[in-house]
């Protein structure tokens, strides 16, 4: 058996708990493995700076979540085995993990036929919110950040599968929208064609991940409450029987907002580097996000951390209110 859902999963979901499903491809290339360096600044209050930041950042989004009443799923890939809902213990193992990288659709058969370990991004984490039940899917999830259309895809195609998977789940993934290294009006043009709402949560413009969204950004429509969101979600799903995801999003708490279009010049350079090195495009986002941290020297890093926070406590009580 290479797919396990844990016996807890299966139970809240047959009881109709609420559940919150949580990406590992975060923990294994999105963040570092290493302790707080004050050089970053002041570590974030939500994260124990004892810890390596991914391993730290796994707690504290478990307990933002836990702190709703809802329950924590993480789902990911350890030694060749797709597991939905992850021990502590399990989860503990693959933060730790060097070799762990992330899978997607695409590569995740081979690497679970090489037994693996790997985080899952937000493309094979829903599909782990899928197989965890398919008549009743985790119908919530909480990341950073969704793939999207890069920039410059006219010269070189490169669209994550994070929006085919979006286009065939019915959950809704609670992010910060998407990185400003993608092409977000594309990303947002895409996300109307295959049939996904975007709700900004009180705002109105297609959330920037660590950045303040500006007045070009993607203008989205607005919903000023949880319970606005989750009507949508259950008109989405249950009216108008639709099997695409919704797309929640949330801005970054404003205290560590960076000011929008300052990593401009940075990320391009980065890009830039990036295309020099001739790496798969699997490795493109977590070389851009370890150049952003060091850019902003640390302030990348805070804000990730923060939002990421943020939206698991937010997704939590989006499951409370549509398990009620
Ligand atoms: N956004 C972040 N950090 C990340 C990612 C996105 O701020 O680590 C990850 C997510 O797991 C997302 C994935 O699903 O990058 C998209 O990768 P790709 O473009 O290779 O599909
Ligand atoms: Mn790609």
């Amino acid at each position: 058996m290479t797919l396990v859902v844990s016996e807890q999963v299966t139970k809240a979901l047959q009881s109709n708990s609420p559940i919150v499903a949580l990406e590992t491809a975060v923990l294994t290339a999105g963040l570092p493995r290493t302790q707080w360096n004050d050089s970053f600044g002041s570590c974030p209050s939500c994260i124990d700076e004892a810890l390596p930041i991914n391993w730290a950042l796994a707690k504290a989004m478990t307990h933002a979540v836990a702190s709703t009443g809802a329950i924590a799923v993480w789902i990911g890939m350890l030694r060749g085995k797709f597991i939905i809902g992850l021990t502590q213990d399990e989860l503990h193992e693959l933060a730790h993990d060097e070799t762990a990288t992330k899978v997607s659709y695409a590569t995740f058969a081979n690497a679970m036929r090489q037994k693996q370990s790997s985080g899952t991004t937000v493309a094979a984490t829903l599909l782990g919110c899928k197989l965890a039940n398919p008549d009743n899917p985790i119908r919530v999830f909480a990341t950073g950040g969704i793939g999207g259309i890069h920039q410059n895809w006219a010269n070189r195609l490169d669209v994550s599968a994070d929006l085919t998977a979006l286009a065939t789940t019915p959950t809704c993934v609670v992010a910060s929208g998407a990185k400003s290294i993608l092409d977000l009006h594309a990303t947002v043009e895409a996300l109307e064609t295959i049939g996904v709402p975007i709700l900004g949560m009180q705002c109105d413009r297609f959330p920037t991940f660590i950045e303040n969204s500006g007045a070009l950004d993607p203008k989205i429509a607005c919903a000023s409450s949880i319970e606005e969101l989750a009507n949508t979600c259950n008109i989405h799903w249950h009216t108008l029987h639709l099997k695409s995801a919704v797309l929640a999003g949330v801005p970054v708490p404003n205290t560590v907002a960076l000011d929008r279009g300052s990593l401009e010049e940075a990320l391009a350079q980065a890009e830039h580097a990036w295309l020099e090195t001739g790496m798969p495009s699997i490795t493109r986002t977590p070389y851009l996000l370890e150049a952003l941290a060091e850019i902003t020297s640390g302030a990348s890093l805070i804000a990730n951390i923060e939002l990421l926070c943020n939206n698991a406590r937010i997704a939590g009580q989006l499951a409370v209110t549509l398990s009620g």
